[in-house]
């Protein structure tokens, strides 16, 4: 099995980034070999998307063996246990691709445990060609995640501004939430809990897809609603993801 990752620094201080922010960039860390793997794989899914009535993009570990390969991982597993502990279960792989002109997406957060704290869930997004902050950039929230909300939503920064800004503070700082473009170039990777606010911005006409894979991890304990596991698929799980896929 290649390494998909090259050296990065995630200890003690990075961790208390992450859980201070929500989210921590890891720029540029995946290897050459990963990118041009994952590149190869995701322009297959948006084949797919274009060929069948389905969406493979919500499965796209199932319609992919590298995808599937990468669940189990040991740099991907460790990275998420790094994060969650060492009980941790697969959630979803899901392609992001964002050819020329794709509109991106508003602000919204995603659900999982609200009322257990002890019960983390982490996103795990795959960069493999980077972005900039005008360009299929990820926005976000520093300290958002804090509240645990996993109802937010706002079409636009505007929207944003008039509605969740203005009913929420930061819980420990009371200071105003501010919005945060980031830029990542190729090869980052961006760790996120599940509950952070975060948008993206539109890919410019001109520009090439972005292309994009996020894997998602979490404590077991509870349902997942965003779990888009096939029964034939956990009947056969990927070498190295067997005791990753069950629910519980
Ligand atoms: O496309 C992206 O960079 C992020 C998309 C997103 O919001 C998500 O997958 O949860
Ligand atoms: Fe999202």
């Amino acid at each position: 099995m290649h390494d998909i990752f090259t050296q990065y620094a995630f200890g003690p201080d990075e961790r208390a980034r992450m859980d201070a922010d929500g989210h921590y960039v890891l720029p540029g860390i995946l290897t050459a070999r990963a990118r041009a793997d994952l590149a190869g794989s995701l322009a297959r899914i948006e084949h797919l998307r274009a060929e069948l009535d389905q969406h493979p993009n919500h499965h796209a570990a199932e319609y992919d063996s590298y995808l599937a390969s990468l669940i189990g991982h040991p740099q991907l597993v460790a990275l998420a246990r790094t994060v969650l502990g060492h009980d941790v279960r697969y959630d979803h792989c899901v392609s992001l691709n964002r050819p020329g002109g794709n509109g991106g997406i508003g602000w919204h957060s995603h659900s999982y445990a609200e009322d257990r704290p002890d019960l983390g869930f982490v996103r795990i997004f795959f960069y493999v060609n980077g972005f900039t902050a005008d360009d299929a950039g990820l926005k976000v929230l520093r300290g958002s995640h804090l509240l645990r909300d996993e109802k937010l939503h706002a079409r636009s920064d505007d929207d944003l501004a008039q509605g969740w800004l203005a009913e929420n503070a930061h819980p420990v700082t009371g200071a105003e939430f501010v919005i945060e473009g980031l830029d990542a170039p190729a090869g980052t990777v961006v760790v996120m809990w599940t509950h952070a606010a975060h948008a993206v911005t539109p890919r410019r006409p001109e520009s090439d897809t972005r292309w994009c894979v996020v894997y998602a991890y979490r404590n077991p304990g509870l349902t997942s609603r965003a779990r888009w596991i096939t029964e034939d698929f956990e009947r056969h799980p990927p070498k190295g993801a067997e005791a990753l896929l069950p629910l519980y």
